[in-house]
């Protein structure tokens, strides 16, 4: 009875958001004042904002559209874009970490984030006409509209060179027909940046806006991971698309493939927070939660877990900023940026399955943000390439050799 009340009363404090970062290592000391400051702004955000609401969206597998326009005004879409495009103009530091602070809330927030910003924002930026970065970006900066990124299709994940999704010419425009499937934010899209193959089997990036006749895009259900984001199809039945909405600055699998390398890069740091979260918690609980007349906190297996947790944050953590310095030099490859994507989405993932043992029975309950952190994780393991495809970019990267081909 007493362990009962007990862990009751442990789990009624840790209701509100009592997160505190940690910083092992002083990596605070390599960053800048506006990196500070994006993060405490961010992070007062997510505590006022997601923290309190986030259990229940995500219980009820729900997308707190609301968010929106909140993530626009803390400058979440696109941070390091010029602003003048409707990003924050800040370095890659300061993207990285505004993404760790949103994961920390959740992964889907971070996800409603990452999608707008590097998957929507920055290929319309970068492969854009000035006149399609007039028309969109200033929207999708300030959360008027809501974008989409279709690159994934029902037969065509990893390996997105083999999409069936196709164009026709058809005089001032495109016929554009095919499915993609598991695309964030889908339902709720204004627009949604397409990659396609026109007749000539080259992959061409589209912008399809969402009353375009013949095109639509059904939710799917029954997710038991980043429930506070929504996910849909994208169905395209001859939709006529004009040809001033394709993209005309980049062809081939190297256009989607670029806003993959944005978007994993702020994954990269986006799960630190998780993992910071979740250590943060485990941490607390092991001072406040007392067996045999002592604190857990003071065994030495529950010692064991919390010193391996921060060793691998805090490893993280150092190749995520030198990833980011690298980023703001113009030196970060892909293959380092699929390095640190799954180092710390795995990373993270682990110190969840330890957190949650830590907090024992309780840890199943959404009393504490871990069990949601470790669902989440499921997604960020596969989403944006799977574990094993970063692998085989890590192998192919150090042997010169291609295990694809
Ligand atoms: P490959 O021949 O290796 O490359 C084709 C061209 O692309 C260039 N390239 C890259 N460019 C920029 N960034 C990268 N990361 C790049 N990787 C490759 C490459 O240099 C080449 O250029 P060029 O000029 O020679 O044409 O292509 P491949 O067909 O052999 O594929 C390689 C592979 C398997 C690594 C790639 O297809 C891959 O990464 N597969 C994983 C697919 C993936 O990540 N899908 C993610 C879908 S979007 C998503 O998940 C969003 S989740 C959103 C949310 O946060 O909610
Ligand atoms: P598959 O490619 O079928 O892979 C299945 C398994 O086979 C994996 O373990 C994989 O690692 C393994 N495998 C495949 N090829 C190889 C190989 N050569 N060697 C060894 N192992 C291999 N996509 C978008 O385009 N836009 C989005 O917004 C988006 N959002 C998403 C949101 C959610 C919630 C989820 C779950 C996915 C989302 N995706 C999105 C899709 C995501 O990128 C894909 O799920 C991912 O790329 C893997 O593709 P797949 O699911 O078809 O798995």
């Amino acid at each position: 009875m007493q362990n009962t009340d007990n862990g009751m009363a442990t789990a009624k404090k840790a209701k509100e958001d009592r997160f505190q970062g940690h910083d092992y290592y002083l990596i605070d000391e390599l960053l800048q004042e506006d990196h500070l400051l994006a993060r405490a702004a961010v992070r007062d955000w997510v505590k006022q904002e997601v923290s309190p609401i986030i259990e229940e969206y995500s219980d009820k597998a729900q997308c707190p559209t609301h968010l929106f326009k909140g993530l626009a005004e803390i400058g979440a879409f696109g941070p390091s874009l010029p602003a003048e495009y409707g990003g924050g103009g800040m370095d890659e530091i300061a993207y990285g970490i505004i993404m760790q602070e949103l994961e920390r809330g959740d992964s889907g927030v971070r996800s409603m984030a990452s999608v707008q910003g590097s998957l929507v924002m920055f290929p319309i930026y970068k492969f854009g006409s000035e006149e399609q970065r007039r028309k969109y970006l200033p929207k999708l900066g300030n959360g008027d509209f809501i974008g989409c990124f279709g690159l994934t299709e029902p037969d065509h994940g990893s390996n997105p060179s083999g999409m069936v999704t196709h164009i026709k010419d058809d005089g001032d425009a495109y016929i554009l027909n095919g499915a993609k499937m598991w695309i964030t934010n889908s339902p709720l899209a204004d627009v949604a940046v397409v990659w396609a193959k026109d007749e000539a089997g080259i992959i061409r990036g589209l912008i399809v806006e969402k009353d375009m006749k013949g095109f639509s895009a059904p939710e799917i259900k029954g997710k038991w991971s980043l429930r506070a984001s929504i996910t849909g199809e994208l169905v395209f039945e001859d939709v006529r698309v004009p040809k001033s909405n394709v993209l005309p600055n980049v062809q081939g699998l190297k256009g989607p493939l670029s806003c993959l390398s944005k978007a994993r890069y702020g994954i990269a740091w986006g799960a630190i927070g998780a993992a910071l979260d979740c250590y943060d918690s485990a941490l607390r609980y092991s001072l406040e939660r007392s067996q045999f007349g002592k604190p857990i906190g003071q065994f030495q297996l529950t010692q064991k877990k919390l010193a391996e947790m921060i060793t691998e944050i805090t490893k993280a953590q150092l190749l995520a900023w030198r990833l980011g310095t690298l980023a703001n030099q113009g030196k970060a490859t892909p293959a380092q940026i699929s390095m640190a994507k799954r180092n710390n989405v795995m990373m993270a993932l682990e110190i969840a399955r330890e957190a949650r043992q830590i907090h024992g029975g309780m840890g199943i309950t959404n009393e504490y943000p871990i069990m949601r952190h470790m669902m989440n994780l499921e997604t960020v393991l596969t989403y944006e390439g799977t574990h094993d495809i970063h692998l085989l970019i890590t192998g192919m990267d150090v042997t010169g050799l291609n295990a694809f081909g």
